[in-house]
């Protein structure tokens, strides 16, 4: 039979496979009483067509816009192939850096080099950066998104889906935001926080069963470092959703984790060396004295020599 033939034929029994990441679907059917296979995959786009996408979105659903940001789910008009469709409009430089290819390195902040580059770096952030935050928390986007807010001053926080959920539970992405604005990221978080951890994760757990129905061994909760914004926040993603963007060793630290390092030392996160990937665009890289060039040079002599010349101690 032809292939024509075979799928006008076909009669659905069930899916054997989806695959989130390559968006390749396995289907079983019947063909006239026989077992048959096909599969799905969305494909590549066309180099051709890149450049007018955006004159090709169609009917938009779920839409959703919070200061420069927005997102929905478009309907193609020339491509048969539903698309999500997020846009920052204004950009800044930082924006077009972040999303912009580019190679990756491996640094490693000492607690000194948090206050010598890193911590100047955040206080140089403009606070118009954090205003999606500020909205979500007062309440002037995305509230009819939020699905927890407990207004505590110093351990309440907004649950609520991230930007980078598609809405199906195998890729279930939110995100926990503190409603305190000092703690800025993983290097703030001392035994004082705890108590607010401890219930953001377990609220975490409790909202993702009643309104995706999977359970606390099927979520992984984490907190990148380096984050993009420092006002203090949890990632909340299932675990088959493998590959979500920042998993990776070098960005995401387990919450459970963290708080028990915390427990085991109450100021791990101060006295810590933590390394951590970003792109090599970023302001950040820029500033970094010194580049770890080989392992040989140890992070603790922060030598500006690089590489350093094994006079301390520790390189020796
Ligand atoms: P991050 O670790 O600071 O940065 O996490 P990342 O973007 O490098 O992961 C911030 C998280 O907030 C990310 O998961 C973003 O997708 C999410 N996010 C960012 N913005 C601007 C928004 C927004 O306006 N609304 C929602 N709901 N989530 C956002």
């Amino acid at each position: 039979s032809s292939i024509q033939d075979i799928l006008s034929k076909f009669e659905f029994t069930r899916v054997l496979s989806h695959d989130t990441r390559t968006k390749l679907v396995f289907l079983l059917g019947q063909v006239e009483g026989q077992d048959c296979i096909v599969s799905f995959e969305k494909t590549q786009f066309d180099d051709s067509v890149i450049p007018q996408l955006t004159r090709s979105v169609g009917t938009m659903d779920d839409v959703v816009e919070n200061n420069i940001y927005g997102w929905c789910m478009a309907q193609m008009r020339y491509n048969v192939l539903d698309t999500r469709v997020k846009t920052i409009y204004p950009a800044t430089d930082v924006h077009i850096a972040k999303y912009e290819a580019q190679s990756r390195v491996m640094l490693v902040e000492t607690p000194s080099l948090y206050q010598s580059i890193t911590l100047p770096y955040i206080k140089s952030i403009p606070a118009k950066r954090t205003q999606w935050v500020q909205n979500i928390l007062n309440g002037s986007a995305e509230s009819d998104r939020v699905i927890y807010h407990d207004h505590h001053p110093e351990t309440g926080f907004v649950i609520l889906p991230d930007m980078k959920w598609d809405g199906h539970s195998e890729t279930l992405y939110w995100v926990a935001i503190s409603m305190q604005s000092d703690i800025l990221s993983l290097r703030s978080l001392n035994s004082s926080h705890l108590t607010f951890l401890k219930k953001l994760r377990d609220t975490s757990y409790r909202f993702v069963k009643e309104k995706a129905n999977l359970d606390s061994n099927q979520l992984r909760l984490f907190i990148h470092y380096q984050p993009s914004y420092y006002h203090f926040h949890v990632h909340i993603t299932a675990v088959s959703f493998a590959d979500a963007p920042g998993v990776v060793s070098g960005q995401a630290h387990l919450l459970d984790t963290v708080i028990n390092n915390i427990e085991l030392f109450p100021d791990y996160y101060q006295k810590v060396d933590l390394p951590f990937v970003i792109g090599e665009k970023h302001e950040l890289v820029k500033n970094w004295k010194p580049y770890r060039s080989f392992s040989r040079c140890c992070p603790h002599c922060e030598t500006e020599v690089t590489p350093c010349d094994f006079s301390n101690s520790y390189c020796a």
